[in-house]
């Protein structure tokens, strides 16, 4: 049981009783608006109606959910505790709907289904990929009767809402559970004290830190239920409340009123609000606390569930626990668990490292050095005092390691060192990660591979059995199922079972279909549908790029082909028609790709608003890319652009959702289109531009994108019409920075992979015309294509870095 406070207790009542015939749900749902709502029928809103019917869904996971914990609590088993900073969510109704088989017991009980369902709100408590990887692993690792818990932040507010002002980004705040969120159990009772500032004395030969300020940790948790299985696991998010004594009595008896909540409204601060940046580190303390909170409350969550059954026992710890670090975020706590044990639990430094190293797995997820985060040595000081002590001695018995490795390598050691000395004192967290981890992973084969060549080379040779890989995955029940009902039907009836929802290899079983008309045509059927309703048009080829936007990730070179083919079709060529679909958020303060956004929305209006044009090319920016609106694009995508400078993308998830969905990729050799392409086959994947290994090169020589410009007509007349206003009403100043960025920099290589790029657009026309050659294709895609899996990324996890096993929930 996962509270521990009455573990044997019995009800002696069947909950059961929480029956599934139309009467039963109905009258739970009525019992709900009248009890929980205090309404009626007829005078419900929208709101209470999906309340009520949230609630009444939750609590068929709620009961699925108390036997969970008996089982877990009978088993004592080993568990894993996921830590990450994101949980990109999705909705919830719509998924516990049919994790829990009521969907049409629902449709039948609501009178205005559609309207009530429209009410759900996406928890979006991550940027991109990072988060929504950690929500896939998490409906995996139920779905696999895995015993695990999600550690997270309740930020207040999620990731900003995007609009578009005359084509540019606009940020709104993303207050996610302003209405409630009826998903979420809290737990005040399970509150956590943490501490930050104050100083750190010797108490009889121990370090004590008497923290200057504390904040409570109060839990709530959402429900993770498996699909096709009982097993309803959980993730536990934290939100900062302030002590009892922040409210400062004097100052309001002097009638300072605002003055005397200052304490409070600061320590509150601390959950308000995600940091908007993906793979960038903007260094600034709060996300430090945010970081700490995390890390602390979790610590001795896990902590007190891990008394509650072995108790004292700590050579028990790391066989219960494995605790997995996601990225950087929550790497403080690896000197947390070891405060925790040499301070307060009074273990000694040896038995206590022993413990903690074997605790910790950390997943990197980048290869860009801007996103490795690194702390000022004084932030950490003045916020954790003794962390920084910890950090310390972890290090100078790390380097005394290496220095009797490579002897009199003063580089190597200045290198691999977790304290960077120039050109500030500054710790380096994803060494102390590596260090202070059992099993670091890359997201993809290709990212491991770079990993271990090149950012952490270093700690490879020195510790080569640390390093592993574990492709990433997405979970097929959202993003197949849920997303794309009619391919799913059809892929049901294709197989003769559902049975691939929970074994995506099965996939493969389509691969005769690709060569039957009829199954084809179904095929092409479905994708046109789905295109209106996405409200795109149905016969025009679907060329999506949907993701963050990033310089690295090249927005730019997909704005460049489209005004290219915008260009050529005014010159009086007849290209196959295509709509183009960029969708994503910027960081606010990335103004280079929100001049991005705003030029590619400036195009938009010029090629939409041509009548010439019309007929062969549409460019539609949605605003608000999250998941709600991915699952409307991927199964309308017939291509899908993996674009990115070759050594740059971990892994992409994306173009694992798109290529399920069948859409056929064009990309370059980076992340998990390498993985991708292996499995579909060359002849089912547009390749194209540089490899890692030749963007390396070409990046370190003297590179020259004016070179490019002036010996490339096509390139040379798209980027003049990006300075010569045709996008812009004229003003040649409109879109400077971008045109600069190019031809002076163009530091990802945008116009050395143009020409490359555009021949294997070429190739993608040439197969479109094909419309059976396509769908071919596109079958071949999602035939092949379960391994992406998020099921199969989690038995890998099991495998080589977990080593969990399965607990059965009776039924
Ligand atoms: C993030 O979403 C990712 C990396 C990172 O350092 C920080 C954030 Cl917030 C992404 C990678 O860019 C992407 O390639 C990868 O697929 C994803 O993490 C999940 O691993």
């Amino acid at each position: 049981m996962e509270t521990g406070k009455s573990p044997r207790h019995d009800p002696g009542v069947d909950l059961r009783a929480l029956g599934n015939t139309p009467q039963d749900f109905a009258r739970d749902l009525l019992s709900n608006l009248y009890y929980e709502r205090g309404t009626t029928v007829e005078s419900a809103s929208a709101q209470d109606m999906y309340d009520s019917l949230a609630r009444t869904v939750r609590d068929r996971l709620a009961e699925r959910r108390a036997r969970t914990a008996a089982a877990h609590y009978q088993a004592n088993p080993r568990w894993l505790y996921y830590l990450s900073a994101e949980y990109m969510l999705g909705r919830q109704l719509e998924q516990n709907l049919l994790y829990t088989g009521t969907t049409d017991l629902a449709r039948e009980a609501v009178p205005d289904f559609d309207t009530t369902a429209a009410q759900d709100v996406e928890p979006g408590l991550g940027n991109g990929g990072l988060g929504r990887l950690a929500a896939c692993l998490l409906d995996s690792l139920a779905t696999m009767d895995l015993p695990a818990v999600g550690y997270g932040i309740r930020y207040d507010l999620g990731i900003f809402k995007q609009d578009l002002d005359a084509g540019g980004q606009v940020e709104r705040p993303d207050d996610w559970a302003f209405q409630g969120n009826p998903w979420e159990f809290p737990a005040p009772d399970d509150n956590q004290v943490v501490g930050f500032y104050g100083k750190v004395t010797s108490v009889d030969g121990r370090r004590e830190w008497e923290p200057a300020e504390t904040v409570l940790g109060e839990p709530s948790h959402m429900l993770v239920p498996g699909y096709g299985t009982d097993t309803v696991n959980i993730v536990r998010l934290w939100r900062a409340r302030a002590a009892q004594g922040s409210f400062d009595l004097t100052r309001f008896a002097h009638g300072q009123y605002a003055e005397a909540v200052a304490d409070v409204v600061r320590s509150e601060n601390i959950s308000k609000v995600l940091y908007p940046d993906d793979s960038t580190d903007l260094g600034r303390e709060l996300r430090l606390k945010q970081q700490y909170f995390l890390v602390s409350c979790s610590l001795r969550d896990i902590i007190r569930r891990f008394s509650f059954r072995n108790d004292g026992n700590w050579d028990e710890f790391a066989a219960k626990t494995t605790i997995q670090l996601n990225d950087t975020h929550p790497v403080l706590a690896i000197p947390e668990l070891m405060r925790l044990l040499v301070d307060e639990y009074e273990l000694d430094w040896d038995r206590a490292w022993r413990i903690t190293h074997d605790t910790f797995g950390y997943t990197c997820h980048t290869l860009l050095p801007e996103a490795l985060e690194t702390w000022p040595v004084a932030t950490i000081e003045n916020l954790l005092p003794r962390h920084l002590e910890i950090i310390y001695e972890i290090n100078a018995r790390f380097l005394a390691e290496v220095s009797e490795r490579f002897p009199g390598d003063v580089a190597r050691i200045q290198r691999m060192s977790l304290v960077q000395e120039e050109p500030e004192r500054r710790i380096r967290m994803a060494n102390l990660a590596v260090v202070g981890s059992r099993a670091v992973n890359g997201v993809a084969a290709l990212h491991s591979q770079l990993l271990a060549e090149t950012t952490l080379r270093d700690f490879a040779e020195l510790w080569p059995g640390r390093f592993h890989n574990v492709t990433n995955g997405v979970t097929p029940r959202r993003f197949v199922k849920i997303a794309n009902p009619a391919l799913s039907d059809l892929i049901s009836s294709a197989l003769g079972s559902d049975a691939w929802l929970r074994d995506l290899s099965l996939l493969q079983g389509l691969e005769p279909f690709a060569a039957d008309d009829a199954f084809r045509a179904r095929w092409r059927e479905i994708k046109r549908a789905n295109k209106l309703t996405l409200g795109v048009a149905p016969d025009f080829l679907t060329d999506v790029i949907v993701k963050r936007f990033h310089e690295y990730k090249r927005q730019l070179l997909k704005l460049l082909h489209t005004i290219t083919l915008y260009q050529r079709i005014r010159a009086g060529e007849t290209p196959a028609p295509r709509t183009v679909v960029f969708a994503g958020k910027a960081a606010p303060g990335y103004w280079a790709v929100k001049d991005v956004i705003r030029l590619i929305n400036a195009v938009a209006a010029t090629v939409n608003n041509d009548p010439a044009v019309a007929p062969y090319l549409k460019v539609f920016f949605p605003a608000n890319y999250n998941v709600t609106l991915g699952q409307r694009i991927y199964p309308a995508a017939d291509l899908s652009e993996q674009i990115s400078l070759a050594g740059k993308e971990a892994s992409g998830t994306g173009n694992m959702k798109l290529a399920l969905n069948g859409a056929v990729t064009i990309g370059t050799l980076d992340g998990a289109n390498v993985e991708i392409r292996d499995r579909v086959g060359a002849d089912n994947f547009f390749l194209f531009g540089l490899d890692a290994a030749e963007a390396a090169t070409l990046r370190s020589s003297d590179y020259r994108p004016r070179d490019y410009y002036e010996r490339d007509d096509e390139l040379r007349a798209a980027v003049d019409a990006i300075g010569d206003g045709t996008f812009a009403g004229g003003d040649r100043q409109a879109f400077g920075g971008v045109l600069a960025s190019l031809l002076d920099r163009d530091e990802y290589l945008t116009l050395a992979d143009f020409r490359s790029y555009l021949d294997a657009q070429a190739e993608v026309e040439k197969v479109w015309l094909d419309a059976e050659a396509w769908t071919a294709k596109s079958i071949l895609n999602t035939a092949r294509s379960g391994y992406f899996s998020s099921d199969r990324t989690i038995a890998d996890y099991t495998r080589t870095i977990w080593g969990l096993d399965p607990v059965r929930v009776n039924p």
